[in-house]
């Protein structure tokens, strides 16, 4: 039978219960071809990574055509699913069913849409976050799913715990997410402990899928989610500041020594760079299609 496609990978992973799953954060083509090769099974093209990189706030400040741009060299990078951070989808139904029908086509598996309201803030940032009408963000939800079916998986994250809601309330949401056609739900914490969002999984009771981003309570250890039978945990951000702690040591070391002989060893050579991009395949595809008849 066919290999199985990136969106049944995807919808595997994240509907499992039983195996934990775990998405690597990428926010270019660079930093996918790395996570790939480290091991990891999935991807998260995350908002907060992706407009880093760009030297964009996360707050929408990046438009959903330049996301679609990006999300495309990231899946053209490795061969994995990528589960694409989709903030509330850019809008109303509209502009949500009109993003989830371009990242379709530019080969991502799925998509997270959050509850919250153009222009969104980073979950992190401030205290004051307005959520969605539930009823509104319902009729996104819906909207994206009578336009990719099943084509994409459909994650619906929830904000209200982070917006200072109470339980019931995150609750009530993931229900009413889960009746509009949610794959699964993602319940997001800004709490430095586990607590919130273990209390959020007893109660929900694996009705759909939990995905959880344990980027503040990452003291955890991973045998409490396995237990708590999570299906999915991102990390969400760690090469974009992985790469901002290297970037910062490399510019102040070359700075201060106007040479280049101490970073070297502590970098990876040229020559890595080629491997790690394939630059191998040319040769070989230009003695098949160079060559002569
Ligand atoms: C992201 O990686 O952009 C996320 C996760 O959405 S968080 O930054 O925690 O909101
Ligand atoms: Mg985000």
């Amino acid at each position: 039978s066919a290999a199985p496609s990136l969106i049944e990978l995807l919808r595997a992973q994240i509907s499992s219960s039983s195996e934990l799953s775990f998405l690597m954060e990428a926010h270019d083509g660079l930093s996918a071809a790395i996570a790939e090769r480290a091991g990891f099974n999935g991807l998260w093209a995350s908002g907060l990574s992706i407009a880093c990189s760009l030297g964009y706030r996360d707050a929408n400040e990046a438009s959903w055509s330049h996301l679609v741009e990006v999300v495309e060299r990231i899946v053209d990078s490795s061969q994995l699913p990528v589960l694409v951070d989709g903030d509330g989808g850019f809008g109303n139904f509209n502009n949500a069913r009109l993003l989830a029908r371009k990242l379709l086509q530019r080969g991502a598996a799925g998509v997270a849409l959050e509850d919250n309201c153009f222009p969104k803030i980073n979950s992190f940032v401030g205290d004051r976050h307005p959520l969605a009408d539930i009823d509104e963000f319902s009729g996104r939800l819906r909207a994206v799913k009578d336009t990719v079916a099943d084509d994409l998986v459909l994650v619906a994250r929830i904000e209200a715990l982070i917006a200072g809601f109470e339980m019931d309330e995150a609750l009530l949401c993931a229900h009413v997410y889960a009746d509009a056609g949610a794959d699964a739900i993602l319940i997001h914490s800004r709490r430095s402990t586990a607590d919130e969002m273990l209390s959020f999984a007893r109660a929900w009771q694996n009705r759909l899928p939990l995905v959880i981003v344990p980027t503040k309570y990452y003291r955890t250890p991973i045998s409490v989610y396995r237990e708590a039978r999570i299906s999915t945990v991102i990390w969400a951000n760690h090469s974009m500041r992985a790469a901002i702690a290297a970037m910062r040591q490399v510019c102040r070391r070359i700075i201060a020594e106007e040479n280049t002989a101490s970073v070297e060893p502590n970098i990876p050579s040229l020559d890595e760079v080629f491997e790690l991009l394939k630059y191998d395949e040319l040769p070989r595809a230009e003695a098949l299609y160079l060559r002569p008849r």
